[in-house]
């Protein structure tokens, strides 16, 4: 598939212009009413509380502005080869990022999929660590050996980044285990997409956190789409949150263009983990492009690719600022460009940092050297094997059928 056909300049700037521009609303919020001659002590409480939301939704806003810009110039750099392999973006899932990864406490343990750029940068990775993993270089999360799909941040318990789907079920749930073991407040965090809840893994990691009341937390990225496939063509049951009853386990479905309302479920998720509850969340969110970079999504009609683009979190988000009073059109300008300019920064560090020497390319494929086996792949042209010696029988010598065996190496 021809990578023209994919994020052109003109499509990443549409869903660059993520801010609607509405006025604010003249309606004052809730808790704002209450304040002022005849408020009650309970509105004091409220309007703390309003003010505490605010401030959090602002950080949020921003977190998944760094996402958007990120991932958007993460896109051009791919369409122009800078960035070699796969490329799954996360436009349109940043407000479920940032509530997911809001609701974690630091010594929580993630365990994610390939759509991980967003995870990495909200866990606290720096942004120009996370582009220099997607262009191979030392500099990157793991070291330039991972790519887009394979992320690994132990200093923020970031477990991966994994492509192949659900294979990050089981050893999340290996985690957890580990920890019940341990004791200690610690939780792990497993997100995973819609079509990854038919991947038999699903179903024995549920089965067995729930057996083990481990402190795990399944959170599915409901972004309507498998690759190609609705989850109502591939799912008999598509409330998916549904699915924990088989296990009896806990569950919900939250609004995953929301980020107060994903931290709020998140938190709450957790809180239950923590005391041996397992729980499996269920976030709708929206994908705004195709699969990958290289999906030029021509199995959705016009009108359900405009129906996405009108369900963008970011220009959500930024209405119910304004909204709220808790910013106003200039603020939002600035905190724009300054996601623009960090996305920026990271990548010019990105394209700065080397590129891994060759003859490191098979480090770390074993934990330890195999025994009697080459750190390199045989038949490899730039690391030749040095040929076996070939042994030459003396006449007769074969074994014949029925004799004991004379192995021959
Ligand atoms: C075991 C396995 N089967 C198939 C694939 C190919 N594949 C990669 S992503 C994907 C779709 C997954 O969809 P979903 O779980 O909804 O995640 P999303 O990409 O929407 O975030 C498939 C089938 C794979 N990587 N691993
Ligand atoms: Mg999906």
């Amino acid at each position: 598939m021809a990578r023209s056909a994919t994020v052109t300049a003109r499509d990443t700037k549409s869903i660059a212009t993520t801010r609607a521009r509405t006025r604010p609303a003249t309606r004052p919020s809730r808790a704002a009413a209450k304040i002022g001659p005849g408020a009650t002590p309970d509105a004091a409480v409220d309007a703390a509380s309003a003010t505490a939301n605010s401030q959090r939704l602002i950080e949020f806003y921003r977190l998944m502005l760094l996402i958007r810009r990120f991932e958007e110039r993460a896109g051009r750099s791919y369409t122009s080869a800078l960035i070699g392999g796969y490329l799954h973006l996360n436009l349109g899932e940043e407000a479920f990022i940032a509530g997911t990864a809001g609701g974690m406490e630091p010594t929580d343990y993630l365990f994610t999929n390939y759509r991980e750029h967003g995870f990495a940068l909200a866990r606290g990775a720096s942004p120009g660590r996370v582009m220099a993993e997607l262009y191979g270089r030392t500099d990157g999360l793991s070291k330039g050996w991972g790519g887009s799909m394979h992320m690994f941040d132990l200093n923020h318990r970031l477990m991966g980044g994994y492509g192949i789907v659900g294979g990050q079920l089981p050893l999340a749930t290996g985690a957890a285990l580990a920890i019940a073991y341990r004791g200690g407040h610690e939780a792990v965090v497993a997100t995973m997409g819609d079509g990854t809840t038919n991947i038999g893994a699903f179903h024995e990691s549920l089965n067995l956190a729930a057996l083990w009341d481990l402190p795990v937390v399944f959170v599915v990225d409901n972004n309507e789409l498998g690759m190609g496939t609705s989850v109502e063509r591939s799912s008999a049951q598509p409330d998916l949150h549904k699915r924990a009853a088989s296990y009896k386990m806990e569950s919900a479905r939250v609004d995953g263009l929301d980020p107060l309302a994903v931290f709020e479920a998140t938190r709450h998720a957790l809180g239950r983990a923590r005391a041996g509850h397992p729980f499996l969340l269920e976030a709708m969110t929206v994908r705004l492009k195709g699969h990958s970079v290289v999906d030029p999504a021509s199995y959705r009609s016009k009108g359900e690719s405009a129906k996405a683009r009108s369900r963008d979190p970011l220009a959500r988000v930024s209405r119910r600022l304004l909204e709220l009073g808790a910013a106003n059109e200039e603020q939002l300008t600035a905190w724009e460009s300054q996601a623009d300019d960090a996305a920026a920064a990271a990548d010019k560090f990105a394209r700065a940092s080397p590129l891994p020497p060759v003859d490191s390319l098979f480090d770390h494929t074993y934990a330890t050297p195999v025994a009697n086996q080459s750190r390199r792949l045989p038949g490899d042209p730039l690391f030749p094997v040095p040929p076996r010696p070939l042994r030459t029988l003396p006449v007769g010598s074969l074994p014949t059928a029925g004799t004991a065996s004379a192995v021959v190496p």
